[in-house]
């Protein structure tokens, strides 16, 4: 307050002397102009006085009398004098006397000097302006007229323009203290109350208006409003963290645990679960009909939950043969040789297909969440397709909870982002969860999806939104903020939108981790048996396992391969590759190009180093079931995941799950969300083929002991967190929410 008066009264003063400085120069030109013109007017009066005088002075007093009282009434004349040459009054006008007029020398200067003499002086207490001037005869002086003028106006003007300055001034000083009081009031104290109030509350409303402290404070606010923000999330990660902590500490989560405890909590209600990715494809081989488990993160994650849960699971049938195996209502019992739930396929026409999976979400969707320098194409026609399939699945999804109380629907990644709204619409008691399996980036990148609203508004009709890592949820959080108005509470990390509230969560996702039997983990035969097979001729081997996707930065780690065979010839002939790579998206262009890209990349690298029957890298470019792919875990001294960017990464966990044997190196990129968990393996930038030749090279001579520390570690957290007690915190957190 103290400061804020101390500013104030600057402020006053420097407009109080601006204002005095302006009055003094006001009062001094004006006094100037005055005088000025009562000078001209008196010089011009006595003039033409002395040339009515001068032909009649020998004329009698009468005559002379008569002049003066012709020119005696003009306005502020005080009066006439007439002097003869000796300096002695002739005649004087009636209003004046000789005796005020004695000390006056006017008149006998301008006689002595020949020229008119002018000044001001005090007569009879009053101001006056006095000018005399001598009359001639012959070209000699006979004497003076002189004209006395009233100057008391000057000084009454002059106290005028004093008065109406100070008043202008007191109304200045006024109007300046109303306007410092109302600016800092409504500029200054009512925002920064709101932004303190705003702080306080957990909530942040973006109502698209902004708040009180919006315009003047708004560079402010923001940069406060991240950093509450941030701290927010910061608390909630913690929170987060405690109680990942705690729950870490009880017993571990199991198919059974996690079925006693939906049987417990879901009671009788339906499961259903949706994605476009089905859990089993059928296909033929000759006459047969044969069916295989896709490679898909997705599938690896969830479908161990519907073993154990049961339910129903709705997904687009793309083998050649699944209608072949499907009763009327599409519906078959999976897994084929021990049935435990239902899948109920979809089948979607060649138009459908292309636009709303080749196009929107692999085109479109699939590079605009993964920064892999690869370019989002978003076609008008593709949305059109996947907001028409995502309807399909919505019908599909009401048909089978119809007439079930309060269903479960569980809605499984970026294909179905519209289905969690169409379905609550129609049915708001459904509990609706969706997972995002694919990271969520922040919302300038997503700004450049043309349906943007759309799509996050389809998924806020989900009740639960769960995201591999904090980092998705924030932004997810920040990307709604930008887009929708809503109410985001950052305390709760909910959302509310119409009356609706979404809950946003992170569940980093995991694997069935499988404890083999720890003590008969001797790989030494069965290892020998494989790379036999593979006609491998290597002490050490390395092991890539993926799908061919331009994400994964395949062409990154083949590149590593060869800087490292390089860098450390001693390896060449002793160290071998195998990069398991699944058929992806072939339909796909990009796909079909990339694909063609590693195929050369491995070729190239062979041909440089490959020595007799030794070659650098195996490509094996099929798609392989489980148990093939922990064989070859197994027999691989370091496990490289070198993704450019990914939502976890299963093979992260499934390498460090298949290793009972707690020997062998993971190098896992840190653009996975695997990353944030598994601490121990080396983490990597992919794009560095320096560094992760280098973390090869520290792979291949580190010590059984600093191996085996490792491996302890990072199999602990992914027993810890397996993909059962994934679905349990989803599965506790929605029902909580009925
Ligand atoms: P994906 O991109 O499919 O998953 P990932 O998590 O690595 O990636 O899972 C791949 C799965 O496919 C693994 O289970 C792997 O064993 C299997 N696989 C790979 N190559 C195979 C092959 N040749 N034959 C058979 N199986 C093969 C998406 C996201 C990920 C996220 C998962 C789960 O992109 O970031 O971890 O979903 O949410």
């Amino acid at each position: 307050m103290k400061q804020f008066l101390a500013a104030l009264s600057v402020i006053v003063l420097i407009a109080a002397g601006v204002s005095i400085a302006l009055a003094i120069s006001q009062a001094q030109q004006e006094e100037k102009r005055l005088k000025s013109d009562l000078e001209y007017r008196s010089i011009l009066l006595a003039e033409s006085f002395k040339e009515a005088i001068e032909p009649n002075i020998n004329k009698s007093e009468k005559a002379l009398q008569k002049i003066v009282e012709k020119f005696a009434n003009r306005e502020r004349l005080a009066g006439l004098v007439i002097y003869d040459n000796q300096d002695s009054i002739l005649l004087l006008s009636p209003n004046l006397t000789k005796e005020s007029l004695a000390e006056q020398q006017f008149a006998p200067f301008a006689m002595d000097e020949d020229t008119a003499r002018g000044g001001f002086a005090t007569i009879d207490g009053k101001k006056m302006y006095l000018i005399a001037s001598p009359m001639h005869e012959d070209q000699s002086v006979i004497g003076a007229v002189m004209v006395v003028q009233n100057a008391d106006y000057i000084a009454a003007r002059l106290d005028e323009i004093w008065k109406r300055n100070l008043l202008r001034l007191g109304v200045q000083i006024f109007l300046i203290v109303a306007a410092v009081v109302v600016i800092l009031r409504w500029l200054i104290f009512v925002p920064i109350k709101s932004i303190a109030r705003s702080l306080q509350s957990p909530s942040e409303t973006n109502d698209g208006k902004g708040g009180a402290a919006s315009w003047f404070f708004s560079p402010i606010t923001k940069e406060i409003t991240k950093m509450r923000r941030n701290l927010m999330e910061a608390r909630h990660a913690a929170q987060e963290e405690a109680r990942s902590s705690l729950e870490r500490l009880a017993s571990p989560w199991t198919a059974e645990r996690l079925k006693e405890f939906v049987t417990e909590n879901a009671k009788d209600r339906t499961i259903v679960l949706i994605s476009n990715r089905e859990p089993y494809i059928h296909t033929k081989k000759g006459n047969e009909i044969t069916y295989h488990v896709p490679a898909s993160g997705m599938v690896t994650a969830v479908e161990p939950i519907m073993q154990a849960c049961g339910g129903t699971w709705i997904a687009y049938g793309s083998g050649e043969a699944d209608r072949e195996v499907v009763d009327a209502e599409n519906k078959i019992l999976v897994p084929p040789n021990d049935p435990k739930y239902v899948l109920q396929r979809i089948w979607l026409t060649e138009e459908e297909n292309k636009g709303f999976y080749r196009g929107f979400s692999n085109e479109g969707l699939w590079p605009l969440f993964h920064h892999a320098h690869t370019r989002p194409i978003f076609r008008k026609e593709d949305w059109i397709e996947y907001k028409k399939v995502n309807g399909k699945f919505a019908q599909t999804v009401l048909n089978a909870i119809q007439k079930k109380e309060k269903p479960i629907v569980l809605v499984q990644d970026f294909h179905l982002a519209l289905l969690p709204s169409m379905v609550k619409k129609s049915r708001p008691d459904a509990q609706i969860g969706i997972f995002w399996h694919i990271p969520w980036v922040g919302p300038e990148s997503f700004s450049i999806c043309p349906w943007k609203k759309e799509m996050l508004e389809g998924m806020l009709g989900a009740d639960l939104l769960g995201f591999h890592t904090q980092q998705h949820c924030n932004n997810f959080i920040e990307t709604v903020g930008r887009e929708l108005e809503s109410l985001i509470d950052y305390e709760q990390f909910t959302i509310t939108r119409h009356d609706h509230t979404s809950l946003i969560r992170t569940f980093p996702i995991s694997i069935a981790f499988f404890n083999g039997n720890e003590a008969e983990a001797d790989y030494t035969q069965s290892r020998k048996r494989l790379l036999n097979k593979l006609d491998i001729d290597a002490t050490f081997i390395g092991i890539g396992v993926d799908r061919l996707d331009y994400t994964k930065g395949i062409l990154e780690r083949l590149k590593a391969i060869e800087i490292f065979l390089t860098k450390y010839p001693a390896y060449q002939e002793k160290f071998s590759f195998i990069q398991v790579a699944s058929p992806s998206r072939e339909t796909v262009q990009k796909y079909r190009e990339f694909a063609e890209d590693v195929r050369s990349e491995v070729e190239r690298i062979n041909a440089r180093f490959q020595k007799g029957t030794w070659r650098p890298v195996t490509l094996l470019e099929r798609h392989h079931t489980h148990e093939e792919i922990y064989e070859l875990y197994r027999v691989a001294n370091v496990c490289l995941v070198t993704s450019l960017h990914d939502g976890m990464n299963l093979v992260a966990k499934e390498y460090v799950a298949s290793r009972n044997d707690e020997q062998g190196v993971l190098i896992l990129s840190q653009f996975t969300g695997a990353s944030r968990d598994l601490k121990d393996a080396l983490i990597v930038n992919p794009y560095n083929g320096e560094q992760t030749a280098d973390a090869i090279h520290a792979a291949l001579c580190m010590p059984q002991s600093e191996q085996h520390k490792r491996m302890k570690k990072l199999r602990a957290v992914v027993r810890g967190y397996n993909v059962y007690r994934w679905s349990a915190e989803f599965l506790k957190i929605l029902l909580s929410l009925g």
